[in-house]
């Protein structure tokens, strides 16, 4: 901390023991600043400890949380890519780029382990399902969190998704869908059987992190 912060945070400090609205104002300056205290607590404790930096408005945090899943072939394949998923106001963002796949509609999903290290990539488990659901559609009102339908791919075999599901979660917590991981398979997902779709062979995994190296 630069001498003059100090200075900065010890006035205030001062002012506050003058002011007898202070508790009540400090606690009105950290609310605003940290829409999302739950998430920044754990992904970014420093900050939160840091008590300083809120009544200069020096928060530096990132922001809505963001986490990416890298995709690697399984053995046999060539298909690879980048699965992006953001927080916004009405759910998670879902923004993916994936290339080497057989054009047509592929089952695409958020499964329950995330070790992509077994060679077909079985090591993922089965749909990541932690309300206990049935497998299902992107839209239906029960399904596997893990259930993102379908990626479709072109003519070169490339296939870009964007859209919002209202299902998946970022939040931290036992429905977080960080730490496990995204498979693209073999055959379309039918959306209806039981219990994963009959989406067949797993073509590509990928772990899901949080962007900065975080675990
Ligand atoms: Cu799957
Ligand atoms: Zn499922």
């Amino acid at each position: 901390m630069k001498p003059t912060r100090i200075l900065l945070f010890v006035g205030a400090a001062l002012g506050c023991s003058i002011l007898l609205s202070c508790e009540q104002r400090s606690g009105t300056v950290e609310t605003v600043a940290s829409p999302a205290p739950t998430v920044s607590a754990s992904v970014v404790p420093a900050q939160t400890t840091t008590p300083a930096q809120t009544p200069s408005g020096q928060t530096t945090t990132s922001g809505p949380l963001k986490v990416v899943a890298d995709l690697a072939p399984t053995e046999g394949n060539n298909v690879r890519g980048t699965v992006t998923f953001s927080e916004v106001a009405d759910g998670v963002r879902v923004q993916a780029s994936i290339t080497g796949l057989a054009p047509g509609k592929h089952g695409f999903h958020v499964h329950e382990k995330g070790d992509c290290s077994a060679p077909d990539a079985s090591s993922a488990g089965d749909h990541f399902n932690p309300t206990g659901q049935p497998h299902g559609a992107p839209d239906s009102s029960a399904r596997h969190e893990g259930d993102m339908g379908n990626i479709e791919a072109d003519a070169s075999g490339t296939a870009n998704l964007n859209y919002v599901d209202h299902t998946l979660s970022l939040v931290p917590g036992d429905r977080s869908i960080v730490g496990h991981a995204v498979i693209v398979h073999a055959n379309p997902d039918d959306l209806t059987s039981q219990p994963s779709g009959n989406a067949g062979a797993r073509l590509a995994c990928g772990v899901i992190k949080r962007t900065g190296g975080q675990p």
